[in-house]
């Protein structure tokens, strides 16, 4: 059988993650979803991927999203919002994916409230970036790069 190297890598953003931008600046920055999905794509393009971008509300259609993607990319970079702290569905389908899992989030959950401590997804990921912005998910997709070469 022919091994398809595979350069594809998929970001599922959590509750909203849609509404970036609009509110609360200084926790979560100035920039939208449309505008982290664009700088993920280039500085994935300069990594020699692509990036498939997806955002929903519902818990439901996230684990959908992440059930599909099984054998089809090269990783996944999660920021599960709200979810990550509460979702047992998305940490049971995160374990049945098959590549690289990295969770993000944009504020540093550690020096908020108490209950944004736990993550539940934690256990399904290679590792967690957190704090550091847009940019989290950018170093997401430079961690994704040193894991797979
Ligand atoms: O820091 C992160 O990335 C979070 O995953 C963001 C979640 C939060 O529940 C997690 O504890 C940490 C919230 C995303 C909500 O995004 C908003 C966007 C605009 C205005 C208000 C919230």
């Amino acid at each position: 059988m022919i091994n398809v190297i595979k350069k594809n890598i998929l970001v599922v953003n959590g509750p909203n993650l849609n509404m970036l931008g609009l509110r609360e600046p200084e926790i979560y920055g100035r920039e939208t979803l449309d505008d982290i999905a664009e700088n993920m794509t280039v500085r994935a393009k300069e990594l020699g991927f692509t990036v498939d971008f997806y955002q929903s509300n519902s818990e439901g259609d996230l684990v959908d999203r992440i059930q599909v993607a099984r054998g089809k990319y090269a990783a996944l970079i999660i920021n599960a919002a709200a979810f990550s702290h509460t979702s047992v569905a998305i940490v049971d389908a995160l374990r049945l994916v098959d590549f690289p899992i990295i969770e993000v989030h944009l504020s540093n959950i550690f020096a908020r409230e108490e209950f944004r401590h736990h993550s539940c997804i934690s256990p399904a990921a290679n590792g967690v970036i957190c704090g550091f912005g847009a940019n989290s998910y950018i170093l997401a997709l430079e961690a994704v790069r040193n894991i797979l070469s």
